[in-house]
Parts: C-alpha cells; structure tokens; sequence
C-alpha cells in the first residue's frame, strides 16, 4: 500500500471500531494467538492461518475455534486473505510470504498484534525502546523502575509477552515497558510512545532485509508520529543514530558511556552515573559487567524520569537508584551459568549479531574460548578478528554458519588464535567437548554465538538451557 502510516493506522482504528469484516492473522505463534483471542474478546470475526502444522500449533488451534476464530493450520487460505478487512502478521513472517503478497495486492491494510492492541488500550502510557542490541535489557530495566514508582508496569513486546496479552486483563496496566524489534515497527503504524528510546544501531538481520539501510528505515519507524512535544531518547555514542534521526521534531535527551555534554553520563573518574544534572548511583552499585550495561542503565533511566515529573522528584530518584542496585543480569545475557575446575562458563546465547558478540568478547578479562555459530544471518565475522587477538584461547565455529566463521576469521587470526571448525551435523554436546579441551584452568568458555539458533535449536533460550546443562554435565 503506498498509504502513509497514519493512514494506515486511521484506517485499521476504524475497522475495529466498526467490527465489520474479518481480521486474518497469519501466523499462531505467541503474539499471533494472543491477538486473535483478544480480536475475539472484542467481537471481531477472526480467520488465523499458521503455514506449519506442529502439535503445538494445532493445539492453539483448537483453543481459537473454541473462541469462535476460524482456523487453519498446514495452510494459509489465499482466497479468504484477499478479502479481510485487515491483515494482521507476525513479526516471524517475512514479507515475501504469500498472505502478505495476497494483502498487497488487494490493497489490504496490513498491521503488527501490536497496532492492534495499542488500539484497543487507548489509554495505556508507555515507553517503547528499540535498537539492535540492548533492548531487551533496557526494556527490563524501564520495567523495573517504572514499578519501583509504584506503577503496574509490564514488560512487553519483543521481550516475550505479546501486547495483546496485556490487552486482555479486564483491568489493563496503566504503564508498560514496550520492546519494539524492526519487524514489529514495521507494522504499527500508529506507535505513539510517551517515551521513545534507541538504544544501538548496528548492521542485523541481514538473511531478512536486502540491505542494513532497509532495516534501518524500520528502526525508522519508531519516530514515524513524531511531533514537537515527543521525547525520544538516544545515545550519543554511536553515528548511525545520530544519522537516523537527524531533523526528527521532539525533546531530545541523549546517554553517553564517552562524553559528559549529555543528559545521562559516566563519571569515570568518580566512577558513577550521571543523571539530569547529578549524580544517581555508584557504577560498582550496578551488578552488570560491562559498559554497555551503564549505557543501557542510562538509557532507561533517562527514558523513565522523562516520562513523567513525579519521576525526577529527590525521592523518586533515590527510589530509582535503590532499584537499580537489586537490578540482576537477564538470562541468555552474559549469564555466568557455572565455575567448574576454574573455567567459568558464559551463556551469552541472546547474541543473535555481531554486534553483540563484539560487545561481549569486549568485556572479557579472562583468556576466552568462544563459541560461534548457529544459522548465518548474512554479517562479515571479520570484526570479532581484533578483540579475539586480545583475549581469545581459541573459537569453536559450529553450526550451518561454521565454514563461514572459519574462512573469516582463519586468515585475520592465523598464528594467533586457533580456529577449529567442526564438521556441520556436529552435535552441541560435542561442540562443548571441543570448547573444553581447548580450555585451561582459569579460562572462560563464552557462548556468544553471533548467529540465530535455528539450525539446530527452537529458539535462543533453548540453545542457552542446553549449553549450561551440558556445561555442568561435561564438566
Ligand atoms: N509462519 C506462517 N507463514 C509464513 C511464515 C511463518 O504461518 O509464511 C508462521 C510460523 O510457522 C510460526 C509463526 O508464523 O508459527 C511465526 O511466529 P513468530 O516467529 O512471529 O513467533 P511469535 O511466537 O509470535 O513471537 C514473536 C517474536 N518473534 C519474532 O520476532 C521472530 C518474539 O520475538 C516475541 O517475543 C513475541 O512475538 C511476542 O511479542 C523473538 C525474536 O526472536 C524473541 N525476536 C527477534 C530478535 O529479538 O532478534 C526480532
């Protein structure tokens, strides 16, 4: 549609508004479920399709024609998509699927679950951050804050719990912590946030969108509603951001981890965190290694203070700073998962891009032998090659992306670093023996995989169960 996003948007409030016609959500995963439960709890006739036909998707449709949707699993009916009122899609589902084509070409408005659940929340206040690495952690973090304000405040979105879900308590939150990934911004052309922050930008999903300047138009798409009284916040660190947002309308707060001239900063030499005009906490008070952890500290706590003044009262930021101190390390994050014979074993399976596992090797003291691999998602390894020099014992390169990662880093790292590519179909528990032969006593074994998980692994969180148990079981 070359419709503008708003609309788009208009467009989709009104079909709500009228309950006339069928929504067709296309794909049953977690958000595609959840919004057509709530689609049906509104009194609108629903058609949700799922192209696979897993137990688990039959179950859920079974539960949906329960709830008067219509359903198909194994199949999406193009015929019936071509004449919805609104196509609705999950953030899984690339846009060269057949029902998005269908929707296309019919000129159908097409939306993310959490258009529409913004829509049927008016009154929700939220903060929606995004960026390609640190928004899980930042969204947790504003979550955190928000309800040691005293607020009901979920996380929600990317993060795990659709906005739908959220949507559907009889009585909604009055605030939420929004994770928002490219593919959701992408659709939710009425995103109008309280708070809007961009965490990092960095080349990622490249096995999806032809070019970074395409995923980084849908990263775009947070300030798409923009005026002269949105606050958006951002760090000061990273070009690309202040690229992407040159000329966007609104109040600007920026975080650094480099310079002080912003709103939010690290004091390095007294070593704590600067906020609006003070100082708020102690770095060592944060229990998270690593830079990039104060910058998502800052970020959310910039995001929550600007959010509403009763947040930057002296209480309220003794208040913040009290729950920043309990604020614990995510799992899949740089989550140290055991020491056994002295080498310390790191899930960092949430490095989905380089980006990540840069970061993460980065913050490495300790001789580190890494873990790379899992599905390629189109990113030179050649990066990593520096750091590695610096700190690595030794890189596994496993997985479907293993020669990839081997004919990368082979050349850059020869002489210094070995690299050991194990032949694809290795299974994970052998990876792990290989990492931990190659380890001595007082090293770390960093599962930082720089790669999607689905080649041999449902999702990251599974891969990440699997490395800390088979860690404890090896060792
Ligand atoms: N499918 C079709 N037809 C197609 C293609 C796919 O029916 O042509 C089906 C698949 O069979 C599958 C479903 O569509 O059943 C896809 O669902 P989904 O992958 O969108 O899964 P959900 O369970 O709804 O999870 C989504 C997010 N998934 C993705 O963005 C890939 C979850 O983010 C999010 O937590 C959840 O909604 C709730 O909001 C996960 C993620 O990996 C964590 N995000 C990426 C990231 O963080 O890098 C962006």
């Amino acid at each position: 549609m070359s419709n503008t996003p708003q609309e788009v948007a208009a467009l989709v409030a009104r079909r709500l508004a009228e309950r006339t016609g069928e929504f067709a959500i296309i794909g049953l995963g977690r958000s595609g479920v959840a919004v057509a439960r709530l689609l049906r709890k509104a009194g609108v006739s629903v058609y949700a399709s799922d192209a696979g036909s897993t137990p688990a998707l039959r179950e859920a449709a079974a539960l949906l024609e329960r709830e008067g949707a219509s359903v198909d699993v194994g199949q999406h009916n193009l015929e019936r998509v071509a004449h919805a009122a609104v196509l609705v899609v999950s953030p899984g589902v690339p846009p060269s699927a057949p029902p998005l084509r269908t929707a296309l070409a019919a000129g159908i408005p097409v939306v993310s679950e959490v258009e529409v659940a913004l829509r049927l929340t008016p009154a929700l206040r939220y903060i929606a951050t995004t960026g390609t690495n640190g928004k899980t952690t930042t969204t947790a973090m504003v979550g955190h804050l928000l309800r040691a304000l005293g607020h009901d405040a979920p996380e929600v979105g990317n993060i795990g719990t659709p906005v739908s879900e959220l949507a559907q308590r009889e009585h909604p939150p009055a605030w939420a912590a929004l994770e928002i990934s490219s593919f959701q911004l992408h659709d939710t052309p009425g995103l109008l946030p309280d708070v809007g922050v961009l965490t990092t930008l960095s080349p990622d999903h490249l096995d999806r969108y032809d070019s970074v300047h395409t995923y980084y138009a849908d990263k775009k798409r947070l300030f798409a509603n923009a005026t002269m009284a949105s606050r958006w916040v951002t760090t000061a660190d990273n070009t690309d951001v202040h690229q992407l947002v040159r000329g966007v309308p609104g109040q600007w707060y920026h975080f650094s981890t480099q310079r002080c001239d912003v709103d939010a900063w690290l004091d390095r030499e007294r070593n704590e965190l600067h906020v609006m005009g003070a100082p708020l906490l102690k770095r060592d008070d944060l229990a998270l290694a690593g830079d990039h952890n104060v910058a998502n500290a800052l970020a959310a706590l910039l995001a929550v203070m600007v959010a509403d003044e009763s947040h930057r009262t002296p209480a309220a930021r003794a208040t913040l700073a009290r729950a920043l101190r309990e604020f614990r390390a995510l799992a899949h994050r740089l989550e140290p998962v055991g020491d056994y014979a002295g080498i310390r074993w790191i899930n960092d399976s949430k490095a989905t891009n380089v980006a990540s596992t840069q970061v993460a090797v980065a913050g490495m003291t300790r001789p580190t032998v890494l873990l790379l691999g899992g599905r390629h998602k189109g990113e030179p390894y050649t990066t990593l090659a520096p750091e590695l020099r610096r700190i690595a014992r030794a890189v596994v390169a496993y997985g479907e992306a293993g020669p990839q990662i081997a004919a990368d880093l082979a050349g850059p790292l020869e002489g210094q670093v070995p690299v050991h590519l194990l032949p694809a179909g290795t299974d994970f528990e052998w990876v792990l023996r290989v990492a931990r032969g190659a380890a001595q006593a007082g090293d770390v074994i960093l599962l930082s995989p720089a790669c999607s998980s689905y080649d041999m692994f449902r999702n990251y969180e599974e891969r990440g169960q699997e490395f800390a148990r088979l860690a404890q079981g090896i060792a």
